[in-house]
């Protein structure tokens, strides 16, 4: 499975700036509205403690790179425009974006947590927009625009699954094909939002609507940076949000991750990411002394970290409950047919099955498996076992 995570939000909160943060891309940032018109890609990494430490090995990864023990798993990202009220009718740069975003596992949006731009991304006084708006618009957005999707045809569609005598998880299902949600997601809204099956028919706008919202709750889980930390305003907003979002937020600064990594290629500072500790060296202008002063005081003394990485890995880790599992052909030495060790990570979703996870490698894994074997013990293991975090496995299947 190829995860594709969705950066939203208002214009000029700092969408791109973020992409550019997580992936070292350089897509343009500005700050006017409507920067970004066709969406911007790139590859950002989540980072996950390697097993290659604790088995005593060394590892030579491929579809991911191992750099102090320290296991890169390297997923997909997208930057799109800003999203304005109404987009999903068209305002703004319209509903493109939204189809941008068709193939997204989770978004992250990004919130203007200082509260100095307005609905459009437009500025306004430093702390006069409450953000707690944005979280709110940008679902109601997610929510509308899937509505249209359903309501095409609705009616006639209805009438013609009452009569094929269709099952109406199949049927909302076909309809939004493309989209990157499950039947299970479905049954899942439809239970949520509470609403009779056997009345569709019935179903009004509001009960689509309703449908909608609980449908991107587990299709298209939304995780909330809260960009702009480093401004003056953005606290008191962060210990707000916090409190109602708890878990599914997280305070960021995109653009103090740029200077930063900037100024630790030009080696004029060092970064000790377990304390957080920025160290001066030579090299340091009279002008870059003071922001790294400030950097130190108002955001890692405070917040640890600039929070880019933490949001991709709260994002893929914790929300989509993504589990790192290595797969092996030879469990003494922990490598692959080729003698490459630890060669690949898989990322998935909790709960899965070995047999599953043969399926995920390879169809035929599946038709032939027989038993999988935990590389660590060297036990058999049945194929209803659901893997666990950071499991090494071999899979037996028939030639
Ligand atoms: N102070 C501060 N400014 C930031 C931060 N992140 C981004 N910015 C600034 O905010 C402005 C907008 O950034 P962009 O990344 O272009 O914003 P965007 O959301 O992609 O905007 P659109 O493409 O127009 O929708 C730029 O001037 C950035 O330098 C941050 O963490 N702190
Ligand atoms: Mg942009």
């Amino acid at each position: 499975m190829s995860i594709l995570i969705g950066i939203v939000g208002k214009p000029s909160s700092g969408k791109t700036t973020f992409l550019n943060a997580l992936c070292g891309t350089s897509a343009k940032t500005a700050d006017y509205p409507f920067t970004t018109i066709n969406p911007n890609q790139g590859v950002g990494f989540v980072t996950t403690p390697c097993v290659c430490q604790e088995l005593g090995v060394t590892c030579h990864p491929r579809n991911s790179e191992c750099v102090d023990h320290v296991r890169k798993i390297p997923i997909k990202i997208i930057d799109v425009a800003g999203l304005v009220p109404g987009a999903y009718e068209g305002k703004g740069m319209g509903n493109q974006f939204l189809s941008d975003l068709a193939q997204a596992d989770i978004l992250i949006h990004v919130v203007d947590i200082s509260g100095s731009l307005n609905e459009e991304g437009e500025s306004v006084d430093p702390g006069s927009h409450d953000p707690m708006k944005d979280v709110s618009f940008l679902e109601n957005e997610i929510a509308a625009w899937m509505r249209g999707i359903l309501q095409k045809d609705w009616v006639r569609a209805v009438r013609k699954a009452d009569t094929e005598r269709k099952d109406i998880v199949d049927f909302i299902s076909e309809k939004m094909t493309g989209l990157k949600i499950t039947k299970v997601h479905i049954m899942r809204a439809i239970n949520s939002a509470k609403l009779d099956t056997s009345t569709v028919k019935d179903w009004n706008d509001d009960d689509l609507l309703q449908l909608c919202h609980e449908i991107q709750k587990v299709g298209k889980p939304i995780i909330l940076a809260a960009n702009k930390i480093d401004r003056p305003t953005a606290k008191g907003n962060y210990e707000r949000l916090e409190q109602e979002f708890g878990g599914k937020i997280v305070p960021t600064s995109a653009l103090t991750d740029i200077v930063l990594r900037n100024l630790t290629l030009q080696d004029k500072v060092e970064y000790i990411s377990a304390s957080g500790r920025l160290i001066p060296k030579s090299g340091l202008s009279s002008k870059e002394e003071p922001i790294i002063d400030k950097i130190q005081s108002e955001i890692l003394d405070i917040y640890g970290t600039t929070g880019i990485f933490e949001t991709l890995n709260k994002a893929v880790f914790d929300v989509l409950e993504l589990q790192p599992i290595y797969p092996v052909a030879d469990t003494n030495r922990f490598s692959d047919n080729d003698g490459l060790i630890l060669p690949d990570v898989f990322l998935v979703k909790k709960g899965t099955t070995i047999k599953e996870f043969a399926g995920i490698i390879h169809q035929d894994l599946y038709k032939n498996f027989i038993h999988g074997i935990d590389a660590r013990t060297n036990r058999r293991i049945s194929e209803k076992h659901e893997l666990q975090f950071g499991d090494v496995v071999k899979i037996v299947a028939a030639a």
